[in-house]
């Protein structure tokens, strides 16, 4: 419900913001369209419901055991629910292969379309757009460390026929949804200590993959993404998926590059590549977290870099060229709370860019006057981008500021912290 206060200060800040030529109405409009992809393994630390007793592998780790986590499909899609009820706009899901849904006992190189079924169904009731990932991890044929590189050709075609059947549902969501469904491949093969053969991994890797996307699919239904990785836990001296080797190949092979906020020295950020890799390549996908010492996936803030990435999506119009999912996993804190602040940053990142006087900082970057530029967009931080956000929650009936939390506090006690009860206590 759009308050009086909030459309008064809406009001007020509308006429700020026009003063610099800034049309805050408009801006609304085009944030309406932006859709972000909400990573479904945030809800059970990347579980999944494919094998109970499997632990998580790949050398990705989730910390924390708050209580609550979903055990079922059912209690992932009624958190994903409540989730989506507090974030503006309309959005999509990203799941993995583990998260399929079926009574049926199916391996990874037998998932079909039909084990995700109830997803669609659920997924085209309330208009989201699905997305999906291979699960290279998490199973015995990955214990090793290798997964699509693996030497060993049976348990690489294992994979590779993996990675085929879920191009074949990213196809299937797309038919089925209308809208396109990006499939991402990431795959966990390292060294925990330095290799003494670096190429020939990569070799296998090259032509695993050419294998894996030998199909051509529709790219209106489905398109693939690959991404890389510096280093994970076990494979942290090398790791066979490298940038320059997904640079390489997404460019001579027409993938989208998917650049995880993670997988990069502690230094170096995503934010500066996008420009670059807009030019030549076809396409991104944004893996959204955020790094804290190592790739850490914590729950992501409004800080400088991801406020840097929206800039760089706004300023050069990179929406169309670009996909933007979020990958981070915090077992710590209630984890509809963690989708909701990660998903409302990512908005409000966006927003906020938006709402840069974009086209005078570039006459003053042209002209050379970089006092102005600094001046600038360091007074536009305290603009009154919070009446713009309130207003456009509450235009999109959702919650302003923290009331959401009530709603999740709330949800805690009714829902999640029944679950810690087994499913046979409540049956
Ligand atoms: C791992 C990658 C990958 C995973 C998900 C679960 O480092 O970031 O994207 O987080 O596939
Ligand atoms: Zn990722």
């Amino acid at each position: 419900m759009i308050t009086p206060q909030v459309q008064r200060a809406y009001d007020d800040a509308k006429e700020v913001y026009l003063k610099h030529g800034i049309n805050v109405d408009e801006i609304l409009e085009k944030l309406k369209e932006i859709k972000i992809s909400m990573h479904c393994w945030q809800g059970d630390d990347v579980r999944g419901f494919m094998n109970k007793d499997q632990e998580l592998t790949g050398g990705i780790s989730v910390t924390g055991n708050y209580p609550g986590a979903a055990r079922t499909p059912e209690e992932l899609r009624q958190d994903l629910e409540k989730a989506y009820s507090l974030i503006p706009g309309k959005h999509k899901l990203n799941l993995h292969a583990i998260y399929l849904d079926t009574d049926e006992k199916v391996d990874l190189d037998e998932i079909e379309p039909r084990h995700y079924k109830k997803w669609v169904e659920w997924a085209k009731k309330k208009g989201i757009g699905l997305d999906f990932n291979p699960t290279c991890f998490s199973h015995p044929k990955s214990e090793d460390g290798f997964t699509l590189s693996h030497p060993n050709k049976e348990i690489r075609d294992f994979w590779i026929e993996h990675c085929k059947r879920a191009r074949k549902v990213g196809e299937y969501f797309g038919k089925e949804l209308g809208q396109t469904c990006v499939t991402d491949i990431w795959i966990p093969d390292g060294y925990k200590d330095l290799p003494v053969d670096r190429l020939t991994p990569r070799k296998r890797l090259e032509e695993a993959l050419d294998e894996v996307f030998s199909e051509e699919i529709d790219p209106q239904y489905n398109l693939d993404a690959v991404e890389s990785k510096l280093f994970g836990i076990g494979s942290e001296s090398y790791v066979v998926g490298s940038h320059e080797f997904y640079m390489g190949y997404a460019l001579t092979r027409n993938k989208l590059l998917c650049l995880d906020t993670g997988h990069f020295h502690p230094t170096e950020v995503v934010s500066n590549k996008l420009s670059a890799i807009s030019l030549f390549n076809k396409g991104i996908l944004l893996h959204v977290s955020r790094p804290v010492r190592w790739d850490s996936d914590h729950v992501i803030l409004l800080d400088d870099e991801l406020q840097e990435i929206a800039r760089e999506l706004v300023v050069n119009d990179l929406f169309k060229k670009t996909y933007i999912g979020l990958d981070f996993f915090d077992g710590s804190i209630n984890r509809v709370a963690a989708w909701v602040i990660g998903m409302r940053n990512m908005i409000k990142a966006i927003l906020k860019a938006y709402l840069e006087p974009i086209e005078q900082l570039k006459e003053l970057e042209l002209k050379g006057d970089f006092t102005a530029r600094l001046a600038l967009r360091e007074e536009f931080k305290t603009y009154p981008f919070g009446a713009v956000w309130d207003y456009y929650c509450a235009s999109q009936g959702v919650p302003i500021r923290e009331e959401w939390l009530n709603e999740v506090r709330n949800y805690e006690q009714e829902v999640l912290l029944n679950r810690n009860k087994s499913l046979s206590e409540k049956r």
